[in-house]
């Protein structure tokens, strides 16, 4: 398999996470998002995705997945173990509402494109680019400080996919400014974490492209 992916990207992170998890070893191939005017937006790579976005995963036969939540969820039944999903149901749908929270309200508001329309398009200076940034991110944190219990990771004794989403939206937030200190459970997470080799192996900054 080949990884499309971006260091600092948290939808590429993510999917590093799972498949450090899933011990699986995949190719990486860096897309610059910001040189030479977004390598995404090129053309062989919007061949690959037309979204213009990272990640892509490539499989071994060719076929092109594309969206973090769907590569995930593909790695999850291609590859069941180790689960990164309980088997419960109304379990998995709680696990899925915190991947939710991150994936569909927060990280597409403070994603590259919508930012550069609001630097560039909306004329607005760094400090509103800031507030708009923490207006999202703050209140998503919480509700997901509320939503997550007392055990070691976000639903139980092992990392599963709520940890996958939640760790890299940890990074962007450290990367915005925003403060963690009104979220303990979250703060006990990122702890565990920064000692979890899967979660090392998927960091930004271990990654070949890491600048
Ligand atoms: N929902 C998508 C989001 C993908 C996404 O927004 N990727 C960002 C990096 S985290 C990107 O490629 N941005 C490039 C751009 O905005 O031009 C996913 O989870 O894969």
């Amino acid at each position: 398999m080949k990884l499309y992916t971006y260091w600092r990207s948290t939808s590429s992170y993510r999917v590093r996470i799972a498949l450090a998890l899933k011990g699986l070893e995949v190719e990486q191939a860096a897309v610059h998002l910001v040189r030479n005017g977004g390598e995404q937006h090129g053309e062989a790579y919007r061949a690959l995705n037309p979204q213009e976005r990272v990640p892509t995963l490539v499989l071994d036969d060719g076929t092109v997945l594309t969206q973090s939540p769907a590569i995930i969820e593909y790695l999850e039944e291609a590859f069941p173990l180790p689960a990164l999903l309980p088997a419960d149901p109304v379990l998995r749908a709680k696990v899925r509402a915190v991947a939710d929270i991150i994936a569909c309200d927060m990280q597409p508001l403070h994603n590259l494109a919508p930012l550069t329309y609001l630097r560039r398009t909306l004329g607005q200076a760094e400090a509103e680019v800031s507030a708009w940034i923490g207006t999202w991110v703050g209140p998503g944190l919480q509700a997901i400080e509320t939503l997550i219990g007392e055990e070691a990771y976000c639903f139980g004794e092992t990392p599963g996919l709520a940890d996958v989403f939640l760790v890299p939206q940890l990074y962007a937030a450290h990367r915005f400014g925003v403060d963690l200190g009104a979220y303990p459970r979250i703060r006990r997470i990122e702890a565990l974490t920064e000692k979890h080799p899967a979660f090392v192996k998927a960091h930004p900054t271990n990654q070949p492209d890491g600048e």
